[in-house]
């Protein structure tokens, strides 16, 4: 069954441009007979709130590419106890404009839930009931 893991969120404001950036990134471990299937990738950004709950930044249905591991690079995962497991790196960015990524006065604390769900396991985009369940990164200080 995947597994998600190393998953982490990075980015910031670049000089002179508007937006702001964010890359996620994560490795997803595949039992060898999923290699051949195809993997539906869920990423949703969410700022950290004490006050009024977490606001999902992105939909909740959201970005995120289709992908066979099969196909892309893997490496053997040495973790112990994953033995003949393939890892395939992941990444994801997101460009999103001040407005939507400022979501309250001072810093926000963006981070992102990350799952997948093979081609035959796409009755919903949510992530109970994925493949890999929910991963969370970390979460990321960021001063739009
Ligand atoms: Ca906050
Ligand atoms: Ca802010």
């Amino acid at each position: 069954m995947v597994e998600i893991f190393n998953q982490r969120i990075d980015g910031g404001a670049l000089e002179q441009d508007p937006d702001y950036h964010f890359t996620v990134t994560y490795k997803a471990s595949f039992d060898p007979q999923e290699l051949g299937d195809t993997f539906h990738e869920f990423v949703r950004l969410c700022e950290e709130d004490d006050v009024s709950g977490d606001d999902f930044i992105t939909a909740q249905g959201p970005a995120g590419n289709v992908f066979s591991p099969g196909v892309l690079p893997q490496q053997n995962d040495n973790r112990p106890g994953h033995q003949g497991m393939k890892v395939v790196d992941r990444r994801l960015g997101f460009v999103l404009s001040r407005e939507v990524a400022d979501t309250e006065t001072g810093h926000e604390e963006i981070y992102a839930d990350i799952w997948l769900r093979s081609s035959g396991n796409l009755q919903s985009t949510g992530w109970p009931g994925s493949d890999s369940g929910k991963a969370t990164t970390n979460v990321g200080d960021f001063n739009p």
